[in-house]
């Protein structure tokens, strides 16, 4: 028995998401809504002490780290291949799934929290922020929810992520310039779990003519939003917390 615990629209379990999809492991959803702080409450603690989505539980374990999930499906349900059999392929797919972890998920989160969480956060009272800050088990997340609600926005985090995000695509471009379909070779791998949210997320910011300066990554994004496994993992329309900007 697996259960995931999922926000939809969060880069995290879209990622997570994913490769449940690709690997059609079978599975229930448990929706904990983000936006009404259901991450810092008691009962979701007991199972992900960090304060964040996602995570799993299965076979009454707990899982938590959306990298460290991917890793443990794999692990645990290797029917459907997400790593390459090459050490040195999967070697590269790592640092890829390393590269979104580490600094293109943290890059993502500024322009999506100062130019659309935010607006949605005006008639929350300050106290509620503040309620949520103190019961936030990392203190610089519930922090970072404050100022990022109340503080000026911060033109220059939000530009550096669009930054950050633009190097990280320009590498991933590089790496299909050998002609290869997917970033680890033949076949899908954790790498497009970890990019699926890049793709979608961007998408939703009304970002995607960031992809034009990639072509071959526009076409990679191309084939990735064909898969059934992609279009399950991205959140519903009901579920969305912003629509895109009308082109
Ligand atoms: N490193 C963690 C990050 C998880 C994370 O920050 N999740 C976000 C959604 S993408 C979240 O739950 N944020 C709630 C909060 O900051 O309170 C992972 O990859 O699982």
């Amino acid at each position: 028995m697996l259960t995931l615990y999922h926000f939809w629209d969060s880069t995290c379990s879209m990622k997570v998401r994913f490769c449940l999809n690709e690997k059609a492991i079978a599975h229930e959803k448990v929706f904990i809504d983000l936006l009404k702080f259901e991450q810092v409450k008691p009962a979701y603690l007991a199972i992900n002490p960090n304060g964040v989505a996602p995570a799993i539980v299965h076979d009454g374990r707990a899982i938590v780290e959306s990298t460290v999930i991917n890793e443990y499906l794999e692990e645990v349900f290797p029917a459907t291949p997400l790593l390459p059999k090459d050490p040195v392929a999967r070697a590269e797919v790592r640092a890829l799934v390393r590269l979104e972890d580490g600094k293109m998920q943290d890059a993502i989160k500024h322009p999506t929290f100062a130019l659309k969480i935010r607006p949605m956060f005006d008639r929350v009272p300050d106290a509620e922020l503040d309620r949520m800050a103190a019961s936030h088990p990392q203190k610089e997340l519930g922090e970072y929810w404050k100022k990022a609600m109340r503080a000026p926005i911060d033109r220059l985090a939000v530009e550096g992520g669009f930054r950050t995000l633009r190097e990280g695509m320009k590498k991933l471009d590089g790496i299909l310039a050998d002609g290869r379909p997917w970033l680890g070779g033949e076949r899908v791998t954790l790498a497009e779990a970890s990019f699926t949210p890049l793709v979608d997320r961007l998408e939703h910011l009304g970002q995607a003519r960031m992809f034009a300066e990639f072509p071959r990554l526009d076409a990679w994004r191309q084939r990735l939003k064909a898969r059934p496994a992609f279009q399950a993992a991205i959140p519903p329309a009901e579920f969305r917390m912003f629509s895109p900007p009308a082109a």
